[in-house]
């Protein structure tokens, strides 16, 4: 990262959508790192305001809550106190955690709207959108689904692959449906206003390209490249939608602003709140100062998957608006996986936070730890189980744990808890180690590499174990109490500085050692050197980190299993229980035959039905039958089917039926003719 010393830092976590619970993946991909960040930042008493919230708009929240039969403020409540709470017991330091369904955030994001508007920068026209026909209503990008046309997975969204993660127009989409009926969506003209982002190239070009090249992350840096070189298209700034910030224009009524229009500008009025709480002014976060100096350091923290947002349409509008100051940094991290498999809300292959808490109460610095040690910064990465006890046990409890306990427990045992006159390290050159343990910590977080600043604060713990065990104060205590007193109290110097290195990381437990410690600040100043008074008295020793068994993993990893078990079964309940048996009498008592559609018409008013004429060998009669969402009439004139031919006639919609077409249906109510497999002449029979 530049090495610029800025006046302040504006901080920002990516928004989670306010639409179900979190889980260990949010939590390594976008708020742990950018926790640990500011958390350093602010030991180095930066002036910095770190924020975030609730995203509550788009078709996330209203698919969620059309799927829950609720209403989408219902499901924002919910989750948005759920998630809140994630976070504050896992220590997330916000500044604010906001929502985007506040008035303030309404007012912003229809300011941003109207500025570029009044500039003028909006391109306004008329295009085909897909309409749902049988719903009566556009279909916002999240409401399509369709074939992937760069890597032919089969569940793409309207506007994002997110198998390949290539950004998309719905009609980009091969044989798109609707997620609201399943239907094919008609196209049918609307009005929308769009970002002009090709209009931005050039200067995208300079600012990012040249600009951000070695400065960002070679992943963030390489997707923004490969976007822009292929050619940037103006996007759709709003959307026929009943959910969202209003569009402010008259002509829109019913329409609101795209949620990735709102969303980032929800980083903007956070902070807006965040001041008037605070009496702080919040252009002082945003805006372009006077004098370029004094310009504040924005930086987002997200996943991958949000990288064009935050790298190129954000900083568009920030650039289209003209007022505010562009992201320095864009840290997105790649994916974490679970067990070998990935992460999925829907199929709830998922560590939940709050589920984690259940089953670990306390333990949060341990999942903490563990997430950062294997945080995916460069490429996706793993989380199982073993490996999470592998690395609490053998790491946090047999390294660190265990040096502040052998020393606390010593202090007590030989002088009763009482530091005498050892204010400062007597020994160089562990205070040197210990100094180049800042160096090496500061220069990792700045290069946002969070994996080896995390070891690095372990180094230090080693480093005490090794001093400890090669000086041996339990062997000189008998001959030389005061030899014994100096090596511990030198401990207890690296215990103090080890604290404040690792506060950022594992806040809990940092707390916990400087209350052992009985300091009153509870982190040093980086270079401080005198740290305990004459006499000062230090509290008893408590247990840091508990060994994690292994019937606790393996309870874990079962659950896992059950999970995927339940889908699998869930999956297979769609095939329908079977029914109870009949008699012989009763099968042979069905008269099937083989048939041949001699005409096939739509029946008016019905979106199902079609009237067929059917050669059925004994006759040629007339069949309605509900498959018109899958067959066109004109395709099936000569098709064969099979027939029941002795059920009785029935009228429906006035025509009268006599007889039904068998089909078969799977569990997505697809529907495939049921029919020989030879042609056969018609009025054969089935049996
Ligand atoms: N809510 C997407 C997500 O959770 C979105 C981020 C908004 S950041 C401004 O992945
Ligand atoms: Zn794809």
């Amino acid at each position: 990262m530049t090495k610029k010393n800025y006046k302040r830092y504006t901080i920002t976590s990516a928004l989670p959508y306010a639409n179900g619970p979190l889980h260990i993946g949010h939590l390594a991909g976008a708020y742990l790192p950018a926790d640990i960040f500011v958390r350093h930042l602010r030991l180095q008493k930066k002036d910095v305001v770190y924020v975030c919230g609730s995203d509550e708009h788009g078709a996330a929240i209203t698919i969620k809550a059309k799927k829950e039969g609720t209403t989408p403020q219902a499901i924002i409540d919910q989750y948005n106190s759920q998630i809140k709470k994630s976070f504050e017991d896992f220590g997330i330091a916000f500044d604010i955690y906001h929502r985007t369904s506040s008035p303030i955030h309404h007012d912003l994001s229809k300011e941003f709207f109207l500025n570029l508007y009044e500039k003028d920068e909006f391109i306004e026209k008329f295009s085909d959108q897909y309409f749902d026909e049988e719903y009566q209503q556009f279909l916002a990008d999240r409401y399509i689904i369709g074939t992937c046309p760069n890597c032919e997975n089969d569940n793409a969204y309207g506007d994002q692959c997110e198998k390949c993660g290539t950004s998309l127009s719905p009609t980009d989409l091969i044989n798109p449906r609707s997620t609201l009926s399943g239907n094919a969506p008609i196209l049918k003209p609307t009005k929308h206003w769009y970002l002009p982002l090709d209009k931005y190239q050039p200067w995208l070009e300079k600012w990012l390209l040249e600009g951000k090249k070695d400065v960002w992350k070679t992943n963030v840096y390489g997707q923004c490249s490969s976007w822009l070189k292929q050619g940037l298209q103006p996007r759709s700034m709003t959307r026929d939608l009943d959910w969202g910030v209003d569009v402010p224009l008259e002509e829109a009524a019913g329409k609101k602003l795209y949620v990735w229009l709102d969303a980032p500008i929800g980083y903007i009025s956070a902070t807006k709140q965040w001041a008037i709480d605070k009496g702080k002014d919040w252009q002082l976060y945003w805006k372009q100062q006077p004098n370029e100096e004094d310009n504040s350091c924005l930086i987002h923290f997200i996943g991958k998957d949000n990288i064009v947002f935050h790298c190129i349409t954000f900083p568009s509008i920030l650039h289209a608006h003209g007022d505010y100051i562009l992201p320095e940094q864009v840290p997105a991290n790649e994916f974490l996986n679970l067990e070998g498999d990935k992460l999925s809300t829907s199929r709830n292959h998922a560590v939940w936070l709050h589920e984690y808490l259940e089953a670990f109460p306390g333990k949060q610095d341990e999942l903490r730890y563990v997430l950062t040690s294997i945080m995916p910064e460069t490429s996706d990465s793993e989380f199982t189980w073993k490996d999470y006890q592998a690395r609490v046990n053998n790491e946090l409890v047999a390294i660190l744990g265990n040096f502040v306990n052998r020393v606390m427990i010593l202090m007590h045992k030989y002088f009763d808890g009482k530091v005498l006159g050892g204010t400062k390290f007597t020994n160089q050159s562990l205070f040197d180690e210990v100094g180049s343990a800042y160096d090496g910590v500061e220069t990792y977080l700045n290069d946002f590499k969070f994996r080896n600043a995390i070891s690095t604060v372990m180094d230090v713990a080693r480093l005490g174990n090794r001093y400890l065990t090669e000086n041996e104060p339990w062997k000189t205590f008998k001959e030389s109490p005061e030899e014994a007193r100096e090596v511990l109290q030198n401990c207890l110097h690296i215990i103090a500085h080890m604290a404040t290195l690792a506060q950022p990381f594992l806040p809990h437990t940092s707390e916990k050692i400087f209350g052992m410690l009985n300091m009153e600040k509870n982190v040093l100043n980086y270079d401080e050197e005198i740290i305990f008074a004459d006499g000062h008295q230090l509290n008893p020793a408590a247990l840091l980190f508990e060994k994690v068994e292994d019937a606790v993993v393996e309870a874990q990893i079962q659950k896992l299993a059950n999970a995927k078990e339940l889908n699998t079964m869930e999956t297979k309940v769609s095939v329908l229980p079977a029914k109870e048996n009949i008699n012989f009498e009763q099968f042979t008592g069905l008269d099937i035959r083989v048939g041949t559609i001699l005409e096939a018409e739509k029946v008016a008013k019905t979106k199902k039905l079609l009237k067929l004429k059917i050669d059925t060998g004994l006759d040629q009669r007339t069949v309605v039958s509900g498959i018109a969402e899958y067959f066109e009439p004109e395709n099936i004139i000569g098709q064969q089917v099979s027939i029941l031919v002795n059920l009785e006639p029935r009228e429906i919609k006035g025509i009268l039926s006599q007889g039904m077409i068998l089909m078969a249906e799977n569990s997505e109510g697809k529907l495939t003719f049921a029919a020989p497999v030879d042609n056969f002449a018609a009025g054969s029979v089935i049996r």
